[in-house]
């Protein structure tokens, strides 16, 4: 479905149209797949559209920057601002929301540093990303052929655009075999996250998801879901996975801002079925937080109006 174009765009500290937010051709990130990038989502409340957790959104965004040595020209309350901002002007009750770091059009070469630093912030309405029957009723999965990239070699920890070539691979190769979605294992071969999603499985009234030095993103659904899932009661335990772990899961589902949770149905043909209890009461909960219903979760969501 192609992007539902909205009216303005945040660049570099001005709002320009829509169809004037390009940039340079020889532009650093565009070569070299050298920018960091988040994925963020507002939903309606009673007063009006509110960011999921943003603050946590952009502090991860500098992290990620930090990490390539990146120097962000824009502080996390800056970019903050320009999120809620972006949001407002493009009147828009609910949106998916794009900040991008990326070094420009300066010097080329794999020598990043002396690139200048842009950033920039679109937002659009954008709706289930894996199907409104894949929330309801869940995804069949595939173990992708290709690994999840090493630690050593681009950190898993950061949302760099370059990384996302190794979840590509892994969601064309799932889609062209008649799958919804892959699963990569890491080098180890344990099972490590999705292309843009946490897993998490439950065996035995346990709900295990890998750990962070599986190669999993610190995904924000990842941590809600932990909070969500220990006020219900439930027992939630990070553990390296084996693909068999998966195959005999008594319920799976994934967690990411995009894809929201959605429910695992199958994995390389084993059957799952339909969701189970828990991962329905975390669904449930999460989508009453998401849009401010949750007397505990308030601080989660932050008003675009203030
Ligand atoms: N792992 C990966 C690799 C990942 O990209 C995401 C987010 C997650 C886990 C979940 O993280 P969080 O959103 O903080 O719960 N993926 C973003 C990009 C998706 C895309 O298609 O682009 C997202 O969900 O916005």
């Amino acid at each position: 479905m192609p992007i539902q174009k909205v009216e303005k765009i945040w660049m570099d500290g001005r709002l320009v149209d829509w169809d004037d937010a390009t940039i340079h051709v020889l532009s650093h990130t565009l070569h070299y797949g050298s920018g960091v990038f988040e994925g963020i989502r507002a939903y309606a409340t009673a007063d009006g559209p509110a960011v999921f957790r943003l603050t946590d959104h952009i502090r991860r965004l500098h992290e990620s920057a930090r990490m390539l040595l990146i120097e962000v020209p824009f502080s996390v309350a800056q970019i903050v601002e320009a999120v809620k901002e972006t949001v407002r002007v493009n009147n828009v009750e609910e949106c998916y929301i794009r900040p991008l770091i990326y070094l420009g059009y300066g010097e080329m070469g794999l020598n990043p540093l002396p690139c200048p630093v842009n950033v920039s912030v679109a937002c659009w309405p954008w709706g289930t990303y894996l199907g409104d029957e894949g929330i309801r009723h869940g995804v069949r999965m595939k173990i992708s052929s290709w690994r999840r990239q090493d630690p050593n070699m681009i950190p898993p920890a950061a949302k760099v655009t370059g990384l996302y070539v190794n979840s590509s691979l892994a969601k064309v190769e799932a889609l062209k075999a008649g799958y919804d979605e892959a699963i990569l294992l890491n080098t180890a071969g344990y099972v490590s996250e999705c292309t843009g999603e946490n897993i998490f499985v439950v065996k035995d009234g346990t709900i295990y998801t890998p750990p962070l030095a599986a190669g999993a993103l610190d995904g924000i659904t990842r941590d809600s879901v932990r909070t969500i899932a220990g006020d219900l009661g439930y027992q939630l335990v990070e553990a390296n996975l084996l693909r068999s772990d998966l195959y005999i899961a008594d319920e799976a589902f994934l967690t990411g801002t995009a894809a929201e949770i959605v429910p695992i149905r199958s994995v390389d043909d084993r059957m799952i079925g339909e969701p189970g209890e828990m991962t329905r009461k975390i669904q449930e909960t999460y989508f009453a937080a998401i849009r401010g219903q949750v007397e505990a979760y308030k601080g989660w969501v932050e008003h675009v109006r203030t």
